[in-house]
């Protein structure tokens, strides 16, 4: 049998590069591969472990599944779904819970984060994000997960489930690892974290226009421009990272050089970025633009998704319930 492949993005907004490179890179360069069965979702149950808008869900959940057509995820060879479609994900997620401690959930830097962001929002759900996310890979029995690094912990978190499930129960659930790509982790472009949606001033989304991208990099902090040493930290060092990852390296290595001699106009390396990024944008922007048209086809894509993702859920729960000693329906 192939191996599993499963990956998915928060339902929150518009896709920005860091998802594009730390995960949606991969899951295509993954779905290309004949050894391996990839599953790609819209993670909308995990939109909810964060404040949102009920009457936006819906809009920026087929927006996800936008961006995964336009980028080149293809139905024929992934089954792309809407993980609440597939409720099999939160019944599995229940049975794994009481395998979990609440301490170690506790202790998750992902979840400390989350909950200094969102302060009056520190609920179970969110608290549970892992043991959900660890469902979602495991009961596809996906082995292989191309997320950014910040989703390490989580990946530990799912490992350690499966080895408790097989060890208690004796189900053969696999070690999940993460597939990292070049771009495992994107820097905010206001100099201090990672580009998140949800941090305003940190992103360039994919449906961005030239100017815009030219207005978001504008924002961008810099120095002088000259110094003994390129800087490794910091808004330069971002930018820098952005010209190796959409100029390569070459022009990457100019630039430090000029840094450490003449000095770097960034008004000028601000220009040819903002070019770089929107050449590599622009064709997924025309082809997204296409699919906004074709409803019946998006309809259908979601529609088969769901459907062949819960043949395969489904036989997981079922054994998994078996296996813990629930009562079989007769
Ligand atoms: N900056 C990043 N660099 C590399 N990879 C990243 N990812 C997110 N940000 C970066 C990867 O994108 C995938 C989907 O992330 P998500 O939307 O499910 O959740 P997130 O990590 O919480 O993304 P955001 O943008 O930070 O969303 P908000 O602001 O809503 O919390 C994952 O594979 C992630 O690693």
């Amino acid at each position: 049998m192939k191996k599993r492949v499963l990956s998915g993005i928060r339902a929150t907004g518009r896709l920005h590069l860091g998802n594009y490179l730390g995960a949606v890179k991969g899951m295509l360069e993954l779905q290309s591969r004949d050894d391996l069965h990839t599953l790609y979702m819209v993670a909308d149950l995990h939109a909810l472990t964060t404040p949102y808008n009920k009457d936006e869900l819906k809009t920026k959940t087929r927006e996800v599944v936008l961006d995964y057509l336009a980028i080149g995820l293809d139905p024929e060879k992934s089954i792309i779904f809407i993980q609440s479609q597939v409720p099999e994900h939160t019944e599995l997620f229940y049975l794994f819970s009481t395998v979990v401690s609440l301490a170690r959930m506790q202790h998750l830097p992902t979840y400390k984060d989350k909950i200094k962001q969102y302060p009056n929002a520190s609920t179970v759900a969110l608290l549970n994000y892992p043991v959900l996310m660890a469902s979602d890979i495991l009961i596809y029995n996906a082995s292989l997960v191309p997320v950014g690094i910040d989703q390490e912990p989580h990946l530990e978190v799912a490992r350690e489930i499966a080895r408790k499930m097989n060890d208690a129960y004796g189900t053969n659930f696999p070690q999940p690892l993460r597939f990292a790509t070049s771009g495992e982790y994107i820097p905010s472009l206001a100099g201090e974290g990672k580009m998140s949606k949800s941090i305003e001033g940190s992103y360039i989304n994919l449906t961005d226009d030239l100017k815009t991208i030219q207005k978001r990099l504008a924002g961008a902090p810099t120095d002088s421009g000259k110094g003994e040493t390129v800087p490794t930290t910091g808004g330069v060092a971002n930018l820098l990272k952005f010209v190796e990852l959409f100029e390569g390296k070459d022009r990457y290595k100019q630039y430090a050089l000029s840094y450490m001699h003449e000095g770097i106009r960034y008004g000028d390396l601000k220009k040819e970025l903002a070019d770089a990024i929107y050449k590599e944008l622009k064709p997924i922007q025309e082809i997204r633009a296409e699919l906004e048209h074709k409803t019946t086809y998006v309809d259908e894509v979601i529609k088969n998704g769901a459907e062949k993702a819960r043949k395969i859920a489904s036989e997981t729960v079922k054994e998994v319930k078996e296996k813990m000693g629930l009562c079989k329906i007769k």
